[in-house]
């Protein structure tokens, strides 16, 4: 049989297949350590965050700074250089073509190290994230190489500091996407008018910022320390009882002298700083705290006092007690579930009410904005939203953190988008981006599911083992969290569901198909639904709807563009929504998204991606009043939430 059909297909189609059937599933580099940096009575933490000196590398010549060693004195040695903010994008900063360049820029900065941190104590570098490809150098000497944007990296910098000196941070960052990045892209040589240019281009949505994303920090921690602290929880039936497991890898000598028996002191603290529980590690660094009484972590509108959290504070010890280092960070006490049908968080099914997102905005592009984060978790529950998923790639930690205080319930996506051209290599980049999502975000109890890619061409010849490779891979990370990818093929074509906990499908009705037709939405949604769901039998979100907008442009009766047509594309899709709760297994709706955003030029863009409920300056458009209303609705309706006493606008004793 296997022959008569190979003899059936072209040399070329058998080539790809037989590359498709041998993907096999071999390891990848593990993350070590990566702790949030923290201050304790053990460990310091300095930020070097500020401005930088930034230089842009010919494009035609991307390795030139490296071959002329640009790292081994001051950039502006080498070239002259231009103020940088660090953390920021740097497109969107100058006024001239900065932001299409292509390639490699520099940055550079001095900063001083104090006397004191010379004494017997380890330094850490630690970048929150450079997209997409990082090199840095400490005073002129190679530090460490890390390639993915949104996730962070470190290296121990002891011996390459001067102390009570000055001293040098270089960082080159490359831009470049091609066919084995995570994300994929494709760099070109295409002619302009002054010769030949080198162009990116991408299929996904959204422009590729690039530049130190994130807060640079130098912290210290003993000479042992505590490496790693993974965190699991659990509740009992009657959900009185919380059980908090904790396991601590150590780093350092003392921990490998055989007379030295390190231990971990665990203490647990409520959130009035009163210990709740306590104890002391078995010779595996690891154990378990129980809390009676116990403050379950709920969701933002599902409980009265929701994004509960203890403090859990992890002492190292040594064997005659003497306190080798502290580290201290938040936990929820909370269970996750899944079936068929529902999705459960402490027993109780869940319904996501929520956004796909961006991290965007004018002028810092993705680079972390407290400003921007505070406004949008404002937003998020004035809207009474429940969940976003972080699309397309890893949010910043310190959203996250946001995410676990203020009860909000993620969907944490890896930085594979539009996944296509299915090779070895993509696949060992994938797992990866995964391996170090799950390492920096497995301890927070707003994750709730690991998103393994959006809009993959599962269709594709050779998706299915791909993808059943990254989803074993993750399931072999984290046993606790569901699986899912947010799907826009067609499903009869999808080879990638099977492999899934929970099947999300990205749709755009009456807008990519059937642009402008109000009265082709609702019958649409529900039938691809319970076709998503027919097929896999598994629970079904709708992970993408949505309609462009320009904020101001009113149209009646409703046309594309217009405020009027996003409200009605809106109220259209939660017919349908509607009816599919009944059915049991259809357990959230996202919109497509939360604000407008920046993409790649083209002529279906004004000025980037309009489908914000909010524009780009997180003001609201018309339809933010009419979600609004929905989502408090269904918090009313499933979890006995309250209304806002603005919810409703009064208009007249006649309408109640
Ligand atoms: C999608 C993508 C998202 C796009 C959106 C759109 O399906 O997942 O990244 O921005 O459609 O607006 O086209």
């Amino acid at each position: 049989m296997a022959l008569s059909f190979f003899s059936l297909v072209t040399g070329l189609y058998v080539l790809h297949f037989s590359i498709a059937l041998i993907l096999v599933n071999k390891e990848v580099p593990q993350t070590r350590g990566m702790l949030y940096p923290r201050e304790s009575e053990t460990r310091e933490v300095r930020s070097l965050d500020g401005i930088w000196n930034f230089v842009r590398s010919d494009q035609a010549n991307p390795t030139q700074g490296v071959r002329d060693e640009w790292y081994a004195k001051e950039l502006s040695k080498s070239r002259p250089t231009i103020p940088m903010p660090v953390p920021a994008s740097y497109n969107d900063i100058t006024t001239d073509n900065l932001r299409d360049h292509v390639g490699t820029v520099w940055y550079d900065r001095k900063f001083f190290v104090p006397r004191s941190w010379a004494k017997d104590q380890r330094i850490w570098l630690r970048f929150g994230s450079v997209h997409y490809e990082a090199y840095v150098w400490i005073n002129g000497q190679k530090v460490v190489k890390h390639e993915m944007g949104h996730l962070p990296f470190e290296a121990e910098v002891t011996d390459l500091l001067s102390y009570g000196a000055e001293n040098r941070i270089t960082v080159m960052c490359d831009n470049a996407l091609i066919q084995t990045t995570v994300p994929q892209g494709r760099i070109t040589e295409v002619p302009n008018d002054g010769g030949m240019t080198i162009v990116q281009s991408y299929t996904f949505d959204f422009f590729n910022y690039a530049g130190i994303h994130r807060s640079v920090h130098l912290y210290t921690t003993p000479r042992t320390f505590i490496e790693e602290v993974e965190v699991t929880t659990n509740l009992s039936k009657d959900a009185t009882i919380g059980e908090v497991f904790y396991s601590v890898s150590v780093n350092g000598s003392a921990a490998n002298e055989a007379d030295n028996v390190l231990h971990i002191q665990a203490n647990l603290y409520d959130k009035e700083g009163v210990l709740v529980a306590n104890a002391t590690s078995d010779g595996k660094l690891g154990g378990k705290l129980q809390v009676n009484q116990v403050k379950p972590w709920w969701p933002y509108l599902m409980h009265p006092e929701p994004g509960y959290l203890y403090q859990l504070e992890i002492k190292l010890l040594a064997t005659n007690d003497e306190l080798l280092d502290v580290y201290r960070l938040k936990v929820g006490v909370r269970t996750l579930s899944w079936n068929s049908q529902q999705f459960l968080i402490n027993g109780k099914p869940v319904y996501f009410r929520g956004f796909g997102r961006h991290e965007d905005a004018d002028i810092r592009g993705k680079g972390l904005d407290n400003a921007l984060m505070v406004r949008d978790f404002n937003l998020l529950k004035w809207i009474g939203a429940n969940a976003y998923r972080t699309s397309h790639y890893p949010y910043s930690e310190e959203s996250m953190q946001f995410a676990d205080e203020h009860g909000i319930m993620i969907i944490d996506e890896c930085p594979s988008v539009d996944t296509e051209n299915y090779s070895q290599e993509l696949l060992g980049k994938h797992k990866s981006s995964l391996e170090q999502l799950i390492h920096r975000d497995r301890n927070h109890p707003s994750v709730v599911m690991w998103s393994i890619a959006n809009e993959p061409r599962t269709g594709s010849v050779g998706a299915d083992s791909y993808f059943e490779l990254v989803a074993n891979y993750t399931r072999s990370l984290d046993k606790t969290r569901p699986i899912t990818a947010a799907i826009a093929v067609p499903n009869t074509q999808d080879k990638a569901g099977r492999s899934l906990d929970i099947i999300s499908f990205n749709r755009y009705n009456a807008w990519y198909s059937n642009a402008g037709r109000l009265d082709m939405v609702t019958q649409n949604v529900i039938d691809e639904a319970v076709a998503w769901n027919k097929r896999y039998n598994k629970p079904i979100i709708m992970s993408e709807y949505g309609a462009d907008t320009l904020e101001g442009l009113h149209m009646q009766p409703a046309y594309v563009w217009s405020e009027e047509f996003q409200t009605e594309v809106f109220s259209r899709h939660f017919k349908a929504f509607d009816e599919l709760r009944k059915k049991g297994w259809f357990i959230g709706e996202f919109v497509w998204n939360f604000a407008d955003f920046k993409t790649a030029q083209s002529y279906t863009r004004v000025g980037g991606n309009k489908k914000g409920v909010f524009t780009r300056a997180r003001q609201p458009k018309a339809a933010a009043h009419l979600l609004r209303k929905r989502y408090f609705a269904l918090g009313r309706d499933l979890d006995q939430c309250s209304f806002p006493e603005d919810l409703f606008t009064y208009i007249a004793d006649l309408i109640s």
